[in-house]
């Protein structure tokens, strides 16, 4: 069973182990006996089984259990040692069970709103405010029920529920460690970067755009979705001048996977200002990296991306032959980009097909007809590629893969998520059940180039609620924080940085670290056996912890966040600054 699973299963138990608890209470108010004992029999062995899901989540890491170990097996034991208890004594009058029952229902259903509003790291605070909820939900139902507890145990109650209260609520309005400033550091440029020898103007604006025959609303570059593909020779210089004309809430320019200096990434409110209508702005960077890339407005950018605002960043060596082709995939308005194209290519032509999640979602792959080999990921070449057939690649939200192939006599064609987009011929293909490729056995391994780390962060991603904004809101949160209350990671230029990524949530988050590639050490405790891969976007599904490392050679204040945009929007996202 993997984490993932486990974390989905161990959720399903508590909530069916807190519903039988409560509907046993209920049936026992009721004086429904068989029932009764029939619920509270079933929420006991529930409860019992999570001891089993807990220390799992325990072993493959602290991280998933903290909050279950330190705060829902406790309560969880005292449901138990209550109203379990109650279970196995004479049968009286079955309305007597009732509270004790209910006070097992009230303990797992504060365990796990501590699990899911409050997730990791466990806190002491949390554990308290549900421990007065628990309590006060207690002795209310004691009133109700007009069972009269003595004077002794009521006052007691209300002294624990009001001690508990007070404290937890001290314990979790306290701020942790506010980040510095983050939002008005502004690098400069220091390297030269010569004249520009490839220029290019976009005029970001709304607009309507056919696809598949629908007229759809749309924000675009020059009035087309994708915007128009960018393309250059290893060593120009680029120059692109970017014009707002009717985006009301601002535009930028990100170079998805060009490690540009700090001042061209593009991030409004951290390096530059958001582009109001009427504005312009006007890029300037070295094409130093060979491969596929794209570009995307990062204001407002869940919108913005999703309405239209991207397209194609190309950077080639010179010269190249055959047939090169780049596949851009989105979803405008529920439909899907790009449209379907047939192109003969002629056999024993070489073909790089460059592959593009422009999406908040992991999208499926399959090219079909033709033997192939993955050359590149996320803009970089892959040692010692071999060659694949009836094999998928799932690329995540912001990542890229070119494949490579002879082409054929016989038809090729390309499809995503069943749907053939890209083919050279007629060609009926089924891929749904073809086996997936694994990158991190994929290739020729190489040494690691660095053998100590000088900095270590761990990111755990999770949800909880976000009580520090005017309105709270359902956040997905990095540490138990969200933006701009995560704290940034400091490293001085020079370091070699270790990052572990730990997904204890219930969805993948795509990560995405602005401003340098990382090189995957591990995942899940298995170490990366195949071709160095060096990424900018990768896939934590639930239950994941991935090693990655970099080295810190491109000073500035980065964003460092997750590429599925609206959990970015909704608080994803912290920075990498440098010292
Ligand atoms: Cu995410």
């Amino acid at each position: 069973m993997t984490v993932g699973s486990l974390l989905a299963a161990d959720l399903v138990i508590a909530v069916l182990a807190a519903a039988g608890w409560l509907g046993g209470g209920v049936a026992s108010a009721a004086r429904r006996r068989p029932l009764a004992l029939g619920l509270a029999a079933f929420a006991l062995l529930a409860t019992l089984t999570r001891a089993v899901t807990i220390t799992a989540l325990a072993r493959a890491g602290w991280w998933f259990a903290a909050e279950k170990v330190l705060i829902a097996a406790p309560l969880s034991l005292a449901a138990v040692l209550v109203a379990g208890a109650r279970l196995l004594r004479r049968p009286g009058d079955i309305r007597s069970a009732a509270v004790p029952k209910l006070f097992a229902g009230y303990a797992l259903s504060g365990a796990l709103l501590v699990t899911l509003l409050h997730g990791y790291p466990a806190s002491a605070g949390a554990g308290l405010l549900a421990v007065a909820g628990i309590v006060a939900a207690t002795a209310v139902t004691w009133r109700v029920l007009g069972a009269r507890p003595s004077r002794t145990v009521s006052r007691g109650a209300v002294a624990v529920a009001v001690a508990a209260l007070v404290t937890g609520t001290g314990l979790a309005v306290t701020p942790g460690t506010v980040p510095a400033a983050a939002h008005d550091h502004e690098y400069r440029e220091t390297r030269p970067v010569g004249e520009p020898t490839r220029r290019f103007t976009l005029t970001a604006g709304t607009t309507t755009v056919n696809v598949s025959g629908r007229d759809v609303a749309a924000w675009a570059f020059d009035g087309q979705v994708p915007g128009p593909e960018l393309t250059a020779t290893v060593g120009d210089v680029l120059e692109v001048t970017l014009r707002n004309r009717d985006i009301g809430r601002g535009v930028t320019l990100h170079w998805h996977g060009y490690d540009v200096p700090n001042g061209q990434d593009g991030v409004p409110g951290v390096t530059q200002a958001a582009v109001l209508p009427g504005q312009e702005f006007v890029y300037r960077f070295r094409a130093d990296q060979v491969g596929t890339y794209w570009y995307h407005t990062h204001a407002v950018f869940d919108v913005g991306v999703r309405m239209g605002l991207y397209g194609v960043l190309v950077v080639r060596p010179a010269p190249v032959s055959g047939v090169d082709v780049t596949v851009p995939v989105h979803t405008l308005a529920g439909l899907p980009l790009p449209a379907p194209r047939t192109e003969p290519v002629r056999a024993g032509t070489p073909v790089r097909l460059r592959l593009i999640n422009t999406d908040s979602t992991t999208h499926r792959y399959a090219l079909a007809g033709t033997p192939f080999r993955v050359a590149a990921i996320d803009g970089s070449d892959l040692a010692g590629p071999t060659p694949l057939t009836d094999t998928a690649v799932l690329i995540p939200a912001g990542g890229r893969y070119d494949l490579v192939f002879t082409a054929p006599a016989a038809p090729v064609a390309l499809l995503v998520d069943g749907r053939a987009v890209w083919s050279t011929g007629p060609l009926a293909a089924a891929t749904g059940d073809w086996p997936v490729l694994d990158p991190l056995s994929y290739g020729t391994a190489e040494p690691t180039p660095w053998a100590r780390f000088d900095r270590d962060y761990t990111l755990v991603l999770d949800r909880g609620l976000d009580l520090r904004r005017l309105l709270p809101r359902y956040a997905h949160t990095v540490n138990g924080a969200a933006e701009p209350d995560i704290p940034p990671q400091v490293v001085r230029p020079g370091d070699t940085v270790r990052f572990t990524i730990v997904n204890r949530s219930l969805v993948v988050h795509p990560w995405h670290l602005h401003g340098h590639h990382v090189l995957v050490l591990s995942r899940n405790g298995q170490p990366a056996t195949g071709s160095p891969l060096w990424l900018d976007s990768f896939d934590v599904r639930p239950g994941d912890v991935w090693e990655v490392a970099f080295r810190a050679d491109n000073p500035g204040m980065w964003a460092n966040h997750c590429h599925n945009l609206p959990h970015a929007e909704a608080g994803m996202v912290l920075h990498l600054m440098y010292s």
